[in-house]
């Protein structure tokens, strides 16, 4: 994108609550430089990337902490080969603790003016470079993890992230148009994509940054936001995407499991951990349950049956991937229009 504009840093507000509350309001996302020690971001990094290389995703013998890519691993949310690589990831105990570091409660606490919890489902991502056309697409969180306008999304770079290795960029005051907006069908993850430029209340302008370890970007569940395309010839991009609720607030059933990728439930992952404290740790708090709303996944399954029928690549791709990922649970349709095409599973 070449018309990017830097984000407004906003670390002179960082103690001044209702500052960081006018800003919130008024722009819809929040950005620190250093929020949190860059040492413990290269401490989780160092583990992280330890166990991407022990799964084969780096190549061999190089330093883990460079994220050196092997060009030949290539794979993204969706794919059963993401799936085995990302839960061995996320059974990492501190990788879901950093959530939970104070550097980022506090900072929410003190911008939504309530007490906060993070969502038990944590998120990490793993991008590999050169394969653009499944980076993240423009969307508001809300359509996949619901719950409440109030959630605020916290995305950090697990280690330096220039422009090019694929950072997150947002449209300041999209969350103005205070409503979930049409999301279509995208081969990128998440799989929905929203056309900002079919709504005239929205004025384009996208703002990013070179991240730098420790950095923390925040916004709510409205605001309109995507990853860049990680052009780097070799490089992993590795970051954290949490969110954080008002307590006692409504959250989505789903958000209270593991990130699906990982296929993993709890009792998969807490035998990994050496401590309990946060084990369940949402039981202990009263927050409304509600179940998951499938409609946005559901109109974006109506719609890519109709693209790759009229052609569309990366519909008959997204088909293809889903017939082959799980042959025992593919819709009828969906291997009927394969079939039309031609196309074998
Ligand atoms: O990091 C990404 O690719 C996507 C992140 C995102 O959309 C989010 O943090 O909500
Ligand atoms: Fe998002």
């Amino acid at each position: 994108m070449s018309d990017l504009k830097e984000l407004r840093i906003s670390n002179d507000a960082m103690y001044h609550p209702e500052e960081l509350q006018r800003r919130l309001a008024d722009e819809g996302y929040l950005f620190f430089k250093r929020l949190v020690n860059p040492d413990k971001l290269w401490e989780l990094r160092r583990e992280m990337m330890s166990m991407i290389q022990e799964v084969g995703w780096l190549v061999a013998g190089t330093d883990p902490m460079d994220g050196i890519a092997d060009l030949d691993m290539r794979y993204t949310e969706g794919d059963n080969e993401y799936s085995a690589g990302y839960a061995e990831v996320y059974k990492i105990e501190n990788f879901h603790r950093s959530a939970h570091w104070l550097e980022y409660l506090d900072i929410v606490e003190r911008m939504v003016g309530q007490a906060i919890m993070p969502h038990p489902q944590k998120i990490a991502r793993i991008w590999f470079p050169k394969y653009t056309e499944h980076t993240t697409p423009k969307h508001q969180d809300f359509v996949h993890f619901q719950g409440s306008y109030d959630n605020i999304t916290c995305w950090a770079p697990i280690g330096d992230c220039p422009i090019e290795l694929g950072g997150l960029a947002v449209i300041p005051e999209s969350h103005k148009v205070n409503r979930v907006l049409d999301h279509h069908f995208s081969l990128g993850a998440g799989g929905l994509i929203v056309h900002e430029d079919e709504h005239e209340d929205i004025n384009p302008v996208w703002h990013s940054a070179n991240y730098e370890a420790g950095d923390a970007l925040f916004f709510p569940a409205l605001t309109i936001h995507q990853a860049l395309p990680n052009y780097t010839e070799d490089k992993l991009r590795l970051s954290l995407d949490n969110r954080y609720m008002l307590v006692g607030d409504t959250v989505a059933e789903h958000m209270l499991n593991p990130h699906e990728p990982s296929r993993l439930a709890w009792d998969d992952i807490y035998p990994h951990w050496q401590h309990e404290d946060l084990k369940y740790y949402w039981k202990d708090y009263d927050n409304r349950i509600v179940e998951r709303d499938l409609s946005f996944g559901d109109k974006a399954r109506v719609e890519v049956l109709e693209l790759a029928r009229a052609g569309n690549e990366h519909a008959i791709y997204a088909l293809q991937r889903g017939a082959r990922n799980s042959p025992e649970t593919v819709e009828p349709e969906v291997l009927e229009v394969l079939d039309e095409l031609g196309i074998k599973v």
